[in-house]
């Protein structure tokens, strides 16, 4: 057994959003039980912990309604900080759910004047991405949505979401910046539910678009676990479709309100197969090569310290994964499990080459229905095989 001592250092490529160990702790029932950090203290503390980067929404850094002056100085003060620690900002997105002109919603608001606002907004934000280096930035659409069917022409929204897009990508193509688009799906919350629901709607509406090219998605492990859905067969799709823009890593328990935990907190196998697929599952697959982004809220009965604990935590549990997938797949054990369910026969094409419809209308001939069926998989071995990796038992 190797030893668990991982440390994580810049080349991980871990990143987290300044909001997630800024948040305050208020929720709909409670006050904030924190007090502000400062998201240069955020930087220094993130840095020393490992971290390569941070994220933000133009109002994480500079508070909504600051005046130019005060922005250009919370900027060069935030660039200064981030030159000390050699941080960089790979991804940033833009808050359009907190104020409330978005309370229905931004880009499917009924408001045309708001629509118009939200586009105004994140394109200002969109200026700032390019100038501190991003090259991915996320939407989320928290507020898309509704909280009856009555309330949305559900054509005109998908109409004027698809509008947005094919405005904003045109206006990056215009500026010539290196910036990618990345939709966060989420099933509801805070709308009663929410447009592009899940990483397959995203994937879907993204071939409607006119630039289907500069458009991928940003799937949370939280969100589509709200939906009941298998996080880690959702991004499997998004990386064999080359649409993982990016990734937002945590902990969720089920079907609830979203948790937003620490990473790894919840469905700890889950947990372990996604780091497994991101790593390349023992090089079957391809490597995922953005950053490992954490958006986690550090729970509200936890002081400062226990802010950086956690965020730590999600750090050291991702590397802790990261050996725990790579003794499993190195284990001949394993390797053996692997070879009776027959698992790598899937990579074989189920056509010879050469081979079309009427060649194989009339093959196999000889191929016994019944005795295929009375095979087993053999995958309840190698399933707990993997779980004892995951223990720590072997
Ligand atoms: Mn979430």
């Amino acid at each position: 057994m190797t030893t668990l001592t991982p440390v994580a250092t810049k080349e991980d490529r871990f990143t987290f959003g300044l909001w997630t160990v800024g948040w305050l702790g208020r929720d709909p029932f409670g006050d904030a039980t924190r007090a502000p950090l400062d998201p240069v203290e955020s930087v220094h503390r993130l840095a020393e912990l490992g971290a390569a980067g941070v994220t933000f929404h133009d109002d994480d850094l500079v508070p909504y309604g600051s005046s130019a002056t005060e922005r250009d100085k919370i900027i060069a003060r935030f660039t200064d900080a981030l030159s000390a620690t050699g941080m960089t900002v790979p991804m940033m997105t833009t808050n359009l759910f907190t104020h409330p002109v978005f309370k229905d919603g931004a880009f499917t608001a009924n408001d045309r004047d708001v629509r118009r606002f939200a586009l105004r907004k994140v394109m200002r934000n969109i200026e700032l991405a390019a100038e501190l280096g991003a090259s991915t930035y996320v939407m989320w659409g928290g507020r898309e949505g509704a909280e009856s069917d009555a309330a949305k022409d559900l054509h005109a929204a998908y109409d004027r979401f698809k509008e947005a897009f094919d405005l904003l990508c045109s206006f990056v193509l215009d500026r010539g910046y290196d910036i990618r688009f990345a939709l966060e799906p989420k099933p509801n919350e805070p709308r009663g539910d929410i447009f592009l629901p899940t990483v397959g709607h995203a994937l879907a509406f993204i071939e409607r678009l006119e630039h289907p090219e500069l458009v991928g998605v940003n799937p949370e492990t939280g969100h589509e676990q709200m939906a009941g859905l298998n996080y880690t067969m959702g991004i499997a799709q998004a990386l064999w479709a080359g649409k993982l823009f990016h990734i937002d890593l945590n902990g969720q328990h089920g079907i609830k309100y979203d948790q937003d935990l620490r990473f790894g907190t919840g469905d700890v196998k889950s947990a372990l197969f996604t780091v497994d697929l991101l790593e390349g599952a023992g090089g079957t697959g391809p490597v995922y090569t953005g950053p490992r982004h954490f958006d986690f809220k550090p729970p509200r009965t936890e002081d400062v310290s226990g802010v950086w604990a956690s965020a730590a935590g999600c750090m050291r549990t991702y590397l802790l994964l990261k050996e725990r997938a790579e003794a499993f797949r190195a284990d001949p054990e394993v390797a053996e499990a692997l070879a009776a369910a027959r698992v790598a026969d899937l990579a074989e094409p189920t056509l010879s080459p050469g081979e079309g419809w009427e060649a194989l209308a009339g093959s196999d001939a000889d191929f016994d229905p019944e005795a295929a069926g009375a095979r087993g998989m053999h995958y309840e071995r190698l399933d707990q095989l993997a779980l004892e990796h995951l223990l720590g038992a072997r």
